[in-house]
């Protein structure tokens, strides 16, 4: 029942996102089916959508499940050789270990792109290429299932599975670095292309050597919101947007904000009012020196590394291009700092009618990204931004506002954790007409305060469900709201157009909740907030909220529970719902939602989509607790159960492959009883 529900909210979700993409197919098509013009630009401008065929996906709707031979016109290459990827399905020719159904049809007659067994001591590399695509927008994203499963144990190198754009002049970016942690089912996720200028092949590539058992397939690939603007029906563009000069309409807020929206430059000229800095000729009027021993560096990834997918960004933001500059922390060779800083020069003071207004660019990869802080610096500092954590293979959009009265420097800090790959990296910063330079010396400003620590040094001891300090300081900003500031352990990580906030809405009573607002984030994806490193949990560790999908709108849209595993990274969905739970707003519905026993430490993230956003539809949570989830707390109880109630005192294991559900059906205890079975 879960599933099927599961089931509808997600295609609910892909209905709202493919209504943007159907907009732009909708185009009165030509009969061209000898030549086809504009092939493989994701737009059907023949009438059949010839011109969109074999384009590593079909049109109209830009899917490739592998289900047609042709696969889409995805090549291997080699073609033959000691490793190589291959079509295929459940049978003979895979080993034991393999998927065993596709994840379109959920069947053993499904296809999917598997590799093949290595047959050779060198390391080798099979790559799987797709057709030539003719350029893409900002929003475009390939969403796919993909499988890596560590069948014998014996590790599968560095690198299983990543993906990378190849620019027809012969540049090639690393775009997707997946988790490649051993599991055995089919995981899903989003490669971000974002704008590419020119023609292009998309590219997965698998390197292993002999010995190095396992599975590594592809699956179900969804190309998403990738098609440029087109002409509007009237030929008009109407308020609220510019016209682009190649057709078609942009929102007035994409004007001068360091992306091409338009496809042809049009957005982004005639801005010579802002102060841009795009990083490739220099550090404009950005200075790098730090406050901390560790430092931010000027380079590219060419400079990074080409051999290794792991090190780098891939690609700057401005030309989306191995060879394209940005700045960029990672962690240095030996422990010098976790934290740094790089500054504007002096700004004069501004307020309310003339502000000064930053957007800007950050790349936050890999466990290594503990987070990134904008301050304002004037006699204190204090922050007006923070993104925590990693956001995933992409850059995102971010918009920061300074009203400050007196002269300052805008600051960036970045949070850098002893991982083993990962790093922050800033491009594209456009400052408004409003941010003027000062000329006037900056009063000696007092350092900021390192962040808190609490009684323990030891970072296992902070968010572990048990007060090791005698105030309970190391528990206290966890995202548990029993703690006065508890509210504040949540961390928004939404790299899209709504975003998740936090509002006290009386300081003395302590009445406050989170709630989904807009953002200026280029993604069509959920808002996202997550709490620090909780855990390990013990086994009857529950999370329990209340929640409110208020609204004139019968459907105000989705929200979700999920838990991001340390090791593994995000897990199957937890709880979720969608539509609305009320019309008035101010009425909250109480959850509790089962976490269980997990060994690796974890984060709670909330996840949500408004389907309209606006003061009349409100999504919103409060009262979060984390109810007995510390391992030491053992439940009592009667050990002897039937499954015919609940789970009784069975409490599953949350860290195996399965997730033990409830399912109605026959059983042995009575016929048409419930019975517990793998929920694969
Ligand atoms: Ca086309
Ligand atoms: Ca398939
Ligand atoms: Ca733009
Ligand atoms: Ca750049």
């Amino acid at each position: 029942m879960k599933t099927g529900f599961m089931a509808a909210c997600f295609w609910i979700l892909v209905c709202v996102l493919l209504n943007v993409c159907q907009r732009a197919v909708a185009l009165d098509g030509k009969d061209c089916s000898s030549s086809p013009e504009n092939r493989c630009d994701f737009i059907c401008d023949c009438k059949d959508c010839s011109d969109e065929q074999d384009c590593g996906y079909l049109g109209p709707k830009f899917v490739c499940d592998f289900e047609h031979e042709g696969k889409c016109g995805w090549t291997a290459k080699p073609a033959e050789g000691a490793y190589m990827w291959q079509r295929q399905r459940r049978g003979k020719t895979l080993p034991d270990s393999g998927p065993s159904s596709d994840y379109t049809t959920g069947t053993s007659t499904g296809w999917f792109m598997a590799v093949t067994a290595v047959t050779s001591d060198a390391p080798q590399t099979a790559i799987l290429e797709s057709p030539t695509i003719k350029h893409s927008s900002p929003t475009c994203r390939l969403r796919l299932r993909y499988f890596i499963w560590d069948s014998g144990h014996t590790g599968m190198g560095e690198t299983p599975l990543w993906g990378s754009v190849r620019q027809t002049d012969g540049e090639q970016a690393v775009v997707w670095r997946p988790e490649s942690s051993s599991f055995r089912g089919w995981r899903e996720d989003v490669i971000y292309l974002g704008r590419i200028t020119g023609p292009f092949n998309m590219q997965l590539h698998s390197r292993r050597s002999e010995g190095k058992q396992g599975d590594v397939a592809i699956d179900h690939m969804e190309f998403l919101d990738c098609a440029l603007p087109v002409p509007s029906e009237s030929g008009k563009c109407t308020g609220g947007f510019v016209q682009c000069k190649r057709d078609g309409c942009v929102e007035e807020y994409k004007v001068c904000d360091g992306t091409d929206d338009c496809g042809d430059g049009t957005d982004e000229e005639n801005c010579e009012q802002n102060n841009s800095c795009n990083f490739e000729d220099g550090l404009c009027w950005w200075d790098l020196r730090s406050m901390a021993s560790l430092k931010w560096t000027w380079t590219d990834q060419m400079n990074i590394s080409l051999s290794e997918p792991l090190k780098g960004p891939g690609r700057d933001h401005s030309s989306n291009t191995a060879s394209g500059r940005f700045l960029y922390v990672t962690k240095p060779n030996f422990t010098a700092s976790d934290w740094t800083t790089f500054q504007s020069p002096p700004l004069a003071p501004t307020n309310e009618t003339h502000p000064c207004r930053m957007v800007m660019y950050t790349h936050q990869f890999g466990r290594v990204s503990g987070g990134l802080s904008v301050l304002v610096a004037e006699r204190q500092f204090y922050p007006v931004w923070r993104r925590g954590g990693a956001l995933g293979d992409l850059w995102v959009k971010a918009e920061v506002e300074f009203v400050v009265n007196s002269t300052f420097q805008i600051l960036f800090v970045a949070a850098i954790r002893d991982q083993p790959y990962g790093g922050i990296a800033v491009d594209d910063i456009v400052l408004s007409p409003g941010c003027i330079l000062s000329n006037e010396s900056m009063p000696q400003a007092g350092y900021p305060k390192p962040p808190d620590h609490p009684c323990t040094k030891d970072s296992s001891k902070i968010c572990d469900f048990h007060e090791d300090c005698t105030n309970g300081e190391d528990e206290d900003q966890c995202g548990d709201f029993s703690y006065a500031k508890g509210s504040s352990g949540w961390t928004d990580t939404s790299i899209g157009s709504q975003a998740w906030d936090l509002k006290v809405v009386n300081t003395i009573s302590k009445e406050e909740f989170l709630f989904v607002t807009a953002a200026p984030g280029q993604q069509l994806s959920e808002a996202q907030t997550r709490t620090p490193l909780l855990g390990p949990s013990g086994p009857v560790c529950t999370l329990q909220f209340s929640y409110s999908l208020t609204g004139t709108n019968p459907h105000i849209g989705e929200l979700a529970v999920y838990v991001v595993d340390s090791v593994m990274g995000t897990q199957p969905v937890l709880w979720d719902f969608a539509g609305r739970t009320n019309e008035t707003t101010g009425t909250w519905r109480k959850e509790e939602v089962y976490v269980g026993a997990r060994d690796h430490r974890f984060q709670l993230e909330f996840r949500a989509r408004a389907k309209d956003l606006s003061s009349s539809a409100l999504i919103a949570v409060k009262d979060v607790h984390f109810v007995d989830c510390s391992p030491m707390f053992i439940p009592s109880g009667d050990i002897s159960c039937n499954f015919e109630v609940n789970m009784c005192g069975w409490y599953q294991d949350q860290t195996d492959n399965y997730n033990w559900k409830l399912h109605s059906g026959m059983d042995h205890t009575v016929q048409d009883g419930q019975d517990t079975s793998d929920d694969e």
